[in-house]
């Protein structure tokens, strides 16, 4: 893409009153979370992992080239990172994901900061940002379905010590990396089957989560979040941490609200919930993720649900307390540009959210101009986006579109191909 097409772009959405500097200004400015577990299908680095369909996460396919050590996931994330034009890329990690010693397992119970230390230098020197999450899945503590939630007092004691471990990592990775690294709570805890009550998982998910929380930390360092779902794999009758829990835990306790876009009924909008929620909560963590039938984590996409999500968070000038975060899996096709496509993907509807017409569309709305609205919404989806993703795309020096793909292929004859 010549810079000219960008030029003229630039004129023709000047046309529409939409500002194409200010919108490759504000992308560039924008940090996006990628998540470490699509490189090595959410196995971590515990050696004696529980099952990962205890969890109700099931990651399928075959592809070839999983990541299986920190050194490896962390080339597969630097060979991404080439490819993605963002010099705000965030890595978030799982709890699973420490360095131990080989020779034992580290108790989840006990994890610290120095885990993490590798992590810590090597996002250091490359200029990546990292999140965290504690990891209540794939363990045998997690085997009969229930955490936080659990009824044995002791077991739900160990992940209550293991979520409070977790967030003093974050704040250990805050710290170091001079921005909070944002720490996600999610627990599998629900029934296959019909419960007989609802109500006391609940509770105990409240006192739990306020243990877990007690301990006072910078929120310069740590900022905590809950997601909730609305159903999983061996959970279908019954979520403890479901939506409307979590909705009034963040608002009551003012966390972050984490929005999974796979984790509601297929015909809900997430992007509808964005103002509703944002005058009670300090701010939403984004999971952008593509449910299909009963997955919640495939590849993210340009597609509608995405592109909604980022035009509310820009509509409603909410840029400043949202954190973009991606969550998903997919081991059927290669593992590096599925973070690739994902991370692109996410930044083409950011871009394409602050060169959306807003200024006209509002005034046509406010004037009770309902046809202009909707001539001036169908208009704007032929605008040339193409050419100021190209231009954003020269500006990080990445590849624009149809020139990324072959480096992966190369990295994956070089690399990847060898891993067996
Ligand atoms: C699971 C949640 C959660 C996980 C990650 C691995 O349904 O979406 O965010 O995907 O923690
Ligand atoms: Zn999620």
């Amino acid at each position: 893409m010549s810079h000219s097409n960008y030029d003229s772009a630039r004129a023709e959405y000047a046309e529409r009153g939409v500002d194409a500097e200010a919108a490759l200004r504000v992308a560039a400015a924008t940090a996006i979370s990628l998540p470490c577990w699509q490189g090595d299908d959410v196995g971590g680095f515990e050696g004696v992992a529980g099952s990962l369909a205890e969890g109700g996460l099931q990651v399928t396919g075959s592809h070839p080239g999983r990541a299986r050590s920190a050194a490896e996931l962390r080339s597969d994330f630097e060979q991404a990172s080439r490819v993605i034009p963002s010099r705000r890329l965030r890595l978030n990690l799982h709890a699973m994901y420490g360095e131990f010693p080989t020779d034992r397992p580290v108790d989840r119970s006990r994890l610290l900061p120095s885990h993490f230390s590798g992590w810590m230098d090597w996002a250091r020197a490359r200029g990546f940002g990292l999140d965290f999450n504690p990891t209540l899945f794939a363990h045998p503590l997690a085997a009969d379905g229930f955490t936080l939630s659990h009824r044995d007092p002791k077991i739900r004691q160990f992940w209550i010590d293991h979520t409070a471990a977790s967030r003093r990592v974050g704040a250990a990775l805050g710290a170091a990396q001079g921005s909070p690294a944002i720490t996600n709570v999610w627990i599998p805890d629900g029934c296959k089957d019909t419960p007989a009550d609802r109500k006391g998982p609940r509770e105990r998910l409240i006192t739990a989560l306020d243990e877990a929380f007690r301990e006072a930390l910078d929120p310069a360092g740590v900022r905590d979040a809950v997601e909730g779902k609305l159903f999983g794999l061996g959970s279908e009758s019954y979520v403890v941490g479901s939506h409307e829990f979590y909705c009034g835990y963040a608002i009551s306790r003012q966390k972050l609200l984490c929005l999974d876009l796979g984790h509601f009924h297929p015909t809900e909008s997430v992007a509808d919930k964005i103002s509703s929620l944002m005058p009670f909560v300090p701010g939403v963590l984004l999971h952008l993720s593509r449910g299909v039938r009963w997955d919640s984590d495939h590849v993210v996409l340009l597609d509608d649900p995405t592109r909604a999500v980022l035009d509310e968070v820009v509509r409603g000038g909410y840029l400043d307390r949202t954190w973009i975060g991606l969550d998903y899996f997919d081991a059927s096709i290669n593992r590096v540009a599925a973070w690739v496509i994902g991370a692109r993907n996410t930044l083409k509807a950011l871009l394409a959210a602050l060169l959306q017409p807003a200024e006209e569309l509002k005034r046509r709305e406010e004037a009770g101009d309902a046809t202009g609205r909707l001539a001036c919404l169908e208009d704007a989806k032929t605008l040339p986006l193409g050419a100021v993703w190209a231009e954003l795309c020269r500006r990080a020096e990445a590849p624009g579109d149809g020139r990324w793909l072959s480096e992966i292929e190369t990295y994956e004859r070089q690399v990847l191909a060898k891993r067996r």
